[in-house]
């Protein structure tokens, strides 16, 4: 009798690291996948459309929105199940976990932690619930790894605390920008860099639609301009000082993509798997050949200590003793494996695994960009470089 098959992350019992409540939110996301967004998510790539509001209301609903922060009708889960829900999300499509992570991760966390507390009654509950959606500007045309050559400036009108803010800039590749309700923009001012709190109805605010993406296609994309926009004093956040600011929401979204992108390799997997055991070559099913089972074996393995990585990330962080260099050092492992994962499944697809009918063409089309987005591989290496060295080699 031939032995039982196992899943692929069965082999290293991940569901023994995970507590009761973790593993509900992770089987509730999965559910979400299997009901609600995988029988339409290929459509919304191939058309590069995606019903952002309407998934920002659904996933609201299940408490998915800035769910590792405290407070403000945030959830409050632990960093692991955040991770788990971005692993589930991103089984389906990359674009659908980075409008959690831009939401979460991002915009509200950086109203969270540096925000005044109206700023937080006035924005997060709604960002919780999916009635508010939050893009973040950090990366412009010429200034993307290097955030520290930012152009946009935001200058002073008037004298004393209470003189309003003067924004200038663009800002390009914002995920969420044209549904945002609400902008977290950063800008060079007199005292360095700092955060601003904009609702994308200001005076001078516009959004326009990136299109052309031969990935992370059901995600918006979109150019924000600040022509002249003129903010009351107030907007500004009050506790981020300098790029440690925006840095330090960075550490928040990149943790979740460790755990995001081995979710679209899980998928990349069971995929191959389930096609390979159905289509047969040379006389029986491809699953019955060695070249088949080594190429599952090695994703396996890179997907297991990947997803061991993760976990312990997760709960490096929830102790409160989880440094940069580690985050980099997940990210760099974790997205390469996945991508890598992803382009050797389709190969196990033959021809049909060019269509969107299979979802990892798809996947490793999206996982060039959460390769480039959130720091590129490059930044990463140097990152945990100047970690190994300490020398930096950025400049
Ligand atoms: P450097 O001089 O090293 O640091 C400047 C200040 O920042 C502090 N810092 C950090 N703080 C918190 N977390 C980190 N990871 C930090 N890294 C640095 C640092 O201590 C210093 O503080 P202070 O108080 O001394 O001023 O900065 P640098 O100019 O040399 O740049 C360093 C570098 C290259 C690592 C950094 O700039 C970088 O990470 N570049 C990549 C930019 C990036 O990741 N952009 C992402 C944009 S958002 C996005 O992509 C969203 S994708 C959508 C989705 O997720 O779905
Ligand atoms: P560049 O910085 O120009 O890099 C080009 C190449 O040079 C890369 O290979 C890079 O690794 C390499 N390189 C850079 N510096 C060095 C160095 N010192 N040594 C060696 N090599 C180096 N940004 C936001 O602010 N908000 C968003 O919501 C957002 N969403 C995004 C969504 C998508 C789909 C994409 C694709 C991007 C998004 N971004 C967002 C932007 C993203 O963060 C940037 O694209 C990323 O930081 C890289 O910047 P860049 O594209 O300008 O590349």
């Amino acid at each position: 009798m031939a032995p039982a098959s196992m899943s692929p992350l069965e082999l290293v019992a991940l569901d023994q690291l995970l507590d009761d409540e973790e593993r509900a939110i992770r089987d509730t996301v999965r559910q979400l996948g299997t009901d609600r967004l995988r029988p339409y998510v290929a459509a919304w790539f191939e058309s590069g459309t995606v019903p952002a509001r309407d998934l920002a209301k659904e996933f609201g609903g299940l408490g998915l929105l800035g769910m590792h922060l405290d407070g403000y009708g945030c959830a409050g889960t632990s960093v692991v199940a955040y991770g788990m829900a971005c692993h589930e999300l991103e089984a389906v499509d990359s674009g659908l976990r980075s409008l959690v992570s831009v939401q979460g991760s991002l915009a509200m966390f950086a109203i969270h932690q540096f925000g005044s507390e109206a700023h937080k009654q006035r924005w997060l509950p709604a960002m919780a619930a999916g009635e508010a959606i939050g893009c973040f500007g950090l990366t412009e045309s010429d200034a993307g790894s290097d955030p520290a050559s930012m152009r946009t400036t935001a200058r002073r009108d008037g004298t004393g605390d209470g003189a309003d803010w003067i924004l200038d800039g663009t800002k390009m590749w914002i995920t969420n920008g044209t549904v945002a309700d609400v902008a977290v923009a950063w800008a060079r001012t007199e005292d360095g860099v700092r955060g601003f709190v904009v609702p994308t109805d200001t005076a001078g605010f516009s959004a326009t639609e990136m299109g052309h993406k031969l990935s992370l296609r059901a995600s918006v994309t979109a150019e924000l301009a600040f022509d002249g926009m003129r903010l009351p004093s107030d907007a500004v956040l009050p506790t981020a000082r300098g790029l440690g600011g925006p840095l330090t929401c960075l550490n928040e979204a990149r943790l979740g993509i460790v755990f995001g992108a081995l979710g679209a390799a899980r998928d990349c997997i069971e995929t191959a798997i389930a096609y390979a055991r159905e289509r047969e070559v040379f006389g029986k099913p491809l699953t019955g050949y060695q070249l088949t089972q080594a190429k599952l074996a090695d994703m396996t393995a890179a997907l297991g200590t990947g997803m061991l990585l993760a976990v312990h990330l997760g709960r490096l962080k929830e102790a409160g003793s989880l440094v940069p260099a580690q985050v980099s050092l997940g990210k760099l492992n974790n997205v390469r494996a996945a991508l890598d994962i992803a382009r050797e499944c389709r190969t196990i697809l033959g021809a049909s695994g060019i269509t969107t009918e299979y979802a990892p063409l798809r996947h490793a089309n999206n996982l060039e960009s959460v390769l480039t987005y959130e720091g590129t591989a490059e930044v990463h290496q140097l990152v945990v470089g100047q970690a190994l060295t300490g020398q930096s080699a950025f400049r």
